[in-house]
């Protein structure tokens, strides 16, 4: 077993195998760190370049997604503070009365491994709740989904506040109908149309 082992484990969608992975690693001393940017990280990174290359789809992404978060489940326990590479806090919900969840579950699992603390709120999230939670989680960053033009001005409605309350918290858009000119017309700060984007948006932000 090697760190490689563990990058080709989420590579290969294989959950027992990239926990089995982590768990050898850490006990035969590896840096937690190399387990984390070198294993799991790295292996997410390939498949968002694979993802934007039309090399692999949706399903597969959520397998290798569903591997590293097991990997990662094992892992966290023995990230001492400085060992994270953690970029900071996302909050990340689907706006009110929106109940779609898939695509939000999969950019919440794409910036987890990529190294966020990622606060997933759920669906048919109000305003209040997304700032409340992003001013108790210290978030830099608020990034909600809506899969219906009927939802969409949900998303308006947090960019407003978040401007009228003066909060330095980034906003993220994304999913299907949203369209970078509404991103634009309602203020937010990036326009995502895929999970891989999601995650290199917020790397500019933390
Ligand atoms: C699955 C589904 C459902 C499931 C949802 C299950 C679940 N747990 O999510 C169920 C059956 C519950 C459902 C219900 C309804 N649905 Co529906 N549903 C879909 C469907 C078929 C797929 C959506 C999906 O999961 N796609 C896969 C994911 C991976 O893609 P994605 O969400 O777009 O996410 C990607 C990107 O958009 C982006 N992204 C997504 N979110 C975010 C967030 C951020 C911050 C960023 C950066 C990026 C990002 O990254 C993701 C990954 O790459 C779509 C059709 C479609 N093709 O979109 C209709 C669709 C969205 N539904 C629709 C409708 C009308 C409904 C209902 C009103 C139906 C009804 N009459 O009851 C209800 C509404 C319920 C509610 N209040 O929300 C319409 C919406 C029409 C519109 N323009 O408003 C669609 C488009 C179908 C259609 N053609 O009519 N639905």
């Amino acid at each position: 077993m090697s760190v490689q082992n563990i990058f080709d484990a989420v590579l290969d969608f294989d959950e027992d195998l990239a926990v089995e992975g982590v768990k050898k690693e850490i006990a035969a001393g590896t840096d937690v760190s190399q387990i984390l940017n070198q294993g799991l990280i790295g292996a997410m990174d390939e498949v968002g370049k694979r993802f934007s290359a039309g090399d692999l789809f949706v399903p597969e992404m959520l397998m290798a997604a569903q591997a590293m978060k097991a990997g990662l489940d094992v892992l966290k326990p023995h990230l001492a503070k400085g060992d994270t590479v953690t970029r900071g806090a996302v909050v990340i919900g689907t706006v009110k009365g929106d109940l779609h969840d898939i695509g939000k579950n999969l950019v919440a699992m794409m910036l987890e491994g990529a190294g966020f603390e990622v606060f997933d709120i759920g669906m048919d999230v109000d305003v209040e709740k997304f700032l409340a939670t992003a001013q108790e989680k210290n978030a830099g960053i608020i990034a909600m989904s809506a899969l219906l033009t009927t939802t969409m001005p949900g998303m308006e409605e947090v960019v407003k506040t978040i401007r009228a309350k003066e909060l330095n918290i980034k906003t993220l858009v994304g999913g299907a109908p949203v369209t970078p000119e509404f991103a634009r017309k309602i203020g937010a700060d990036a326009y995502c149309e895929d999970a891989p984007a999601a995650v290199e948006a917020a790397r500019k932000y933390s």
